[in-house]
């Protein structure tokens, strides 16, 4: 059988229209395939359960929406005080309910953080699914899968969990994140914006579900995750480049870069936008009120220095919850730190369902529940100060397909990084392009500079090596560039967060706290055509990664 990597990658630039046709087509037939192997390898569409069969509603078992667009960072919405982003369907929801302000992704790429999402434990908690398109092991079981198997109707749309490869026991491929909606289809306004019309495929998806029967959908955008529409912020969005207060200073402030933010920032509207649409198609049902809605991203940015690192930009994410009268005093700002983690022991406890009869592996994180009975604003449990992240291989494009192992912590706004194997290039090697950074007008703007200049502050904070420790002050150094790890006045501090970082984690039984990290490293990449990259290209074969460009490979060596 042949498996179908649930994956947005090609190589669209938007620049010719022809070559965009051609890739967006065999984008068309990723979905198509994927389609026909989730419906061949499962059995009768959904095996609900008695209380789902007889589509009853418990009483209190609310519906879930859980809308997660595609790389969109911390900050960039209305309700966090963007200027140059609009989203007045989040605002809506932030406004209706509780808006976070520390809300995290342990693992800032998109399999192991949905991974994460799905489980409730971490990604170094998760064996293969610790990794980016990996093999997921059958034996974690997912909130949607067991909300199924408690009677609800479980829905989704497009991107659910993934890039990779999910079967059960039995080999059959299994339905993560829902039942797949995705016969609507909608001319999209760029080369970038994916061709799903989610909104409507969320109205089919409430036409179908059986009675009165609780539900859960996932809505999961293919934005604003690459390639965009190089201009089409300004172009389409009527966006100026001047709307953005402040460009990040691990990038040059260039028109190149105002652009591709901006490019972002159009994808981002269009998530929202179909989040706006499902809102008021609830309402016009009457179940919005029954209905808790959950916004969020599954990690920062792909531009260099976000997604697939550690840094704030890279695990900081939107996060607002609403949910009619069960949120009490709605319109709160949250400032505890919460975690991916605890969004499944969330959704269960809501939903009634006791960890035990879940099926589900043993939780990591903590219910959200508490923060929704409350009435307070700001730091609302004391204990709730830190949240922990770390990464393995979220990408290839090293020797042996290794990653690029990480754990931090980040407690009271400060951030302290322990990054495991330091002769390894953070980014990916140089030779195969930096696989671990997709492909945009910023990165190739970075690498262009230092072949230009022969060397760049932007470059080695990007792709250059780092250091084994790092610590950032978030409250002065959002941005993360002024490292404090070899700080004397922080050194007891540095001290303290190590100590209780690698404390939990030898609690959560890392394996790269018992010295057995490189397991991570041999776990297999689920894409054949990809394995091995770096070696067979070191080798002489002529390989292409779609997400990145051909001028991103260096031709001459670097150290
Ligand atoms: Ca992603």
């Amino acid at each position: 059988m042949k498996i179908k990597i649930n994956c947005r990658r090609g190589s669209r630039e938007g620049r010719g229209s022809s070559s965009g046709r051609v890739v967006r087509q065999s984008w068309d037939g990723m979905w198509l395939g994927l389609l026909i192997v989730l419906l061949a390898g499962t059995a009768p569409l959904l095996a609900q359960s008695k209380a789902g069969r007889s589509g009853g509603r418990q009483p209190g078992r609310p519906n879930i929406l859980f809308a997660i667009a595609d790389d969109w960072g911390y900050g960039h919405a209305g309700a966090y005080g963007a200027s140059w982003v609009s989203t007045p369907a989040f605002d809506r929801v932030a406004r209706s309910g509780l808006l976070f302000t520390r809300a995290y992704t342990p693992n800032a790429k998109c399999a192991p953080s949905r991974a994460i999402i799905l489980t409730g434990r971490n990604s170094w908690q998760l064996e293969e699914a610790a990794n980016h398109i990996p093999y997921f092991p059958a034996r974690f079981k997912t909130w949607v899968e067991t909300l199924r198997d408690h009677g609800y109707f479980a829905g989704l749309t497009t991107k659910g969990w993934g890039p990779g490869v999910a079967l059960d026991a039995q080999g059959r491929a299994r339905e993560m994140a829902g039942r797949p909606f995705n016969g609507r289809q909608l001319t999209p306004s760029t080369t970038g914006i994916g061709r799903q019309d989610y909104a409507a495929n969320f109205a089919d998806f409430l036409d179908a579900k059986p009675g009165d029967a609780p539900w859960s959908f996932w809505y999961g955008a293919i934005e604003p995750h690459r390639d965009y529409e190089y201009g089409s912020g300004v172009r389409l969005g009527g966006k100026r480049l001047t709307d953005i207060p402040r460009v990040p200073s691990f990038w040059p402030d260039t028109a190149v870069v105002r652009n591709d933010m901006l490019d972002y920032a159009l994808e981002v509207e269009h998530f929202d936008l179909h989040l706006g649409r499902m809102m008021r198609m609830l309402e016009e049902r009457g179940e919005l009120e029954r209905t808790i809605i959950i916004v969020t991203s599954d990690h920062g940015m792909p531009f260099p220095r976000g997604k697939g690192q550690a840094y704030d930009y890279s695990n900081h994410v939107p996060l607002a919850v609403m949910w009619g009268s069960g949120i009490r005093r709605p319109g709160r700002r949250i400032d505890d730190y919460v975690s991916f983690a605890d969004l499944a022991p969330t959704i269960l406890e809501l939903a009634g369902i006791r960890w035990p009869e879940s099926g589900m592996a043993p939780i990591t994180g903590e219910s959200l529940a508490g923060i929704f009975r409350s009435t307070r604003s700001g730091r609302v449990i004391p204990r709730r100060d830190h949240v922990l992240v770390g990464k393995e291989r979220t990408d290839i494009g090293r020797p042996d397909d290794v990653g690029y192992p990480i754990r931090g912590i980040v407690r009271n706004d400060m951030l302290y990084l322990r990054n495991y194997e330091v002769d390894r290039w953070p980014s990916g090697n140089p030779a195969t392009g930096y696989l671990d950074c997709d492909a945009g007008a910023t990165k190739t703007l970075l690498l262009e500079a230092r072949r230009a200049q022969g060397t760049s502050r932007y470059w080695d904070l990007a792709f250059g090596k780092r250091g084994a420790e790092e610590l950032y002050d978030l409250r002065r150094d959002p941005d993360c560039v002024n490292n404090l790890a070899a700080s004397r006045p922080h050194a007891s501090l540095k001290a303290r967060l190590r100590t209780l970082m690698e404390r939990e984690l030898q609690q959560q039984r890392d394996p790269r706290m018992a010295g057995n990290g490189a397991i991570f490293d041999r776990y297999l990449y689920a894409d054949p055509a990809n394995r091995d990259f770096y070696n067979r290209y070191m080798r002489g074969e002529k390989l292409k990664a779609g997400w990145v460009r051909e001028s991103d490979f260096e031709k001459d060596p670097l150290k």
